[in-house]
């Protein structure tokens, strides 16, 4: 059989189990997943900053890393060429692009440091999310930023912070899709603390300060991620899980959640429905975390899958901003971009074509026998041969055949890069 005999045979499989595929793979054409620049390289940026602090690590030294802005973008570019759909490209703050000798301090970015994203995702017909960066600098003291007791320090955050609104700001306008902006901060202690409540009071002011700079909500959905603890942080960490919470919820802004983030056997993908009863957007940053935040490429896992289906049966594919978060430097880091992105679309169409309603009645009904058989079965169905088609009609290379674009690319690019 032929792709196309495939998925006419895959389509008829799914109608019989009250699927239909098309809408399926409508949906999922209109879905975009906001794709973090960093896994390029290694979220060093474009300021020489020196060792990550801040908690995070990336391992491995895989050759041909990009160096500057340009190899970045070559390699963003390569990507989203294997990557099935439109989408956003998340920006961290640390990859502002000046002039040529230009040192910018963090405090006084400008829009016009990020104009090259700004072509870069207008050329891919994409959104642009960013992050303020507040780790890995000289002002990240004693472990402690936003919440540091020195107010001279969390006065050079706050105007970072503000600095990124704006800049946020720019690209929602510049792009016409709105921009997700988010905090996260390592702020913590290797050791027992002697006080846990001050610097989450201090933390809790100095975001309120900075959004107190005003923006337009329409245009910034300003986020705040939740840690449990960072290499370095074990003992404490100020912006915890139910810090960030209480605090998106109580000032009107969006909680974001990343998966790497908790203890090992809770999983986010409960969190999602516990968290949309209140919230009207929610935030996710999609990893795969091995025994800790270890921000290892997306898989098609069962918890990928699980998170996914949460968001498509609650309905909630408009209130749930999507995006990448992981940092491989073991493996070709070109592909591990290519890999998370595709394995968050294959879960998501994995959902979309699971007949969640008929599955929620029987819940309802109490039959958990028949619940569970079938949910079983549905794991069988053809979902590869409706990817494939979802490729096809993308004209992207479906299976295996696109790691051979990503060869040619090592041998005619990244191993030039020496
Ligand atoms: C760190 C957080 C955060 C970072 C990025 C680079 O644990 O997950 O989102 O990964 O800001
Ligand atoms: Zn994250």
């Amino acid at each position: 059989m032929n792709q196309n005999e495939r998925y006419l045979s895959a389509k008829e499989m799914y109608a019989k189990i009250g699927v239909d595929t098309e809408a399926a793979l409508a949906k999922l054409q209109n879905i975009r997943i906001s794709m973090h620049c960093w896994q390029a390289d290694d979220v060093h940026g474009f300021e020489g900053m020196g060792a990550l602090t801040g908690g995070i690590q990336t391992t491995g030294n895989y050759p041909g890393i990009a160096r500057n802005p340009e190899e970045v973008f070559a390699d963003l570019d390569k990507a989203l060429s294997l990557i099935p759909g439109t989408h956003k490209i998340n920006v961290h703050a640390n990859y502002a692009i000046g002039e040529p000798g230009e040192v910018i301090e963090r405090d006084k970015l400008e829009p016009r440091h990020f104009a090259k994203w700004v072509e870069l995702a207008k050329k891919h017909g994409c959104g642009l999310d960013f992050n303020p960066t507040i780790f890995s600098h000289p002002m990240a003291k004693d472990g402690m930023t936003l919440s540091h007791p020195d107010k001279e320090v969390r006065d050079y955050w706050v105007r970072h912070t503000i600095a990124c609104i704006r800049i946020s700001e720019y690209f929602a306008t510049e792009t016409g899709y709105p921009c997700v902006m988010n905090i996260w901060t390592g702020d913590g202690t290797k050791d027992i603390p002697a006080d846990r409540m001050g610097p989450r009071a201090r933390y809790a002011d100095s975001i309120d300060r900075a959004l107190a700079c005003g923006y337009d909500k329409s245009k910034v959905y300003v986020t705040v991620e939740s840690k449990v603890f960072g290499i370095g942080v074990e003992a404490y960490t100020v912006g915890s899980g139910e810090f960030s919470l209480c605090y998106a919820i109580s000032r009107g802004i969006t909680p974001l959640m990343d998966n790497g983030h908790y203890h090992p056997t809770e999983v986010v993908s409960d969190k999602i429905p516990a968290l949309l009863c209140f919230s009207d957007k929610i935030a996710l940053h999609i990893t795969r975390p091995i025994r800790w935040d270890s921000d290892h490429v997306v898989a098609f896992d069962d918890e990928t899958r699980e998170m996914m289906k949460e968001v498509v049966r609650c309905d909630a594919l408009d209130r749930v901003f999507l995006s990448t978060d992981y940092f491989d430097a073991s493996i070709n880091r070109v592909s591990a971009l290519i890999i998370g992105m595709r394995n968050v679309q294959k879960a998501l169409l994995n959902a979309l074509l699971t007949p969640n309603e008929d599955l929620k009645a029987l819940q309802d009904a109490g039959n958990y026998s028949r619940l569970f058989a079938l949910q079983e079965e549905y794991k069988l169905m053809p979902l590869g041969d409706v990817w494939a088609e979802f490729c096809v009609r993308n004209n992207v290379c479906p299976c295996n055949d696109w790691y051979k674009e990503i060869e040619k690319y090592e041998d005619e690019v990244l191993s030039k890069r020496v």
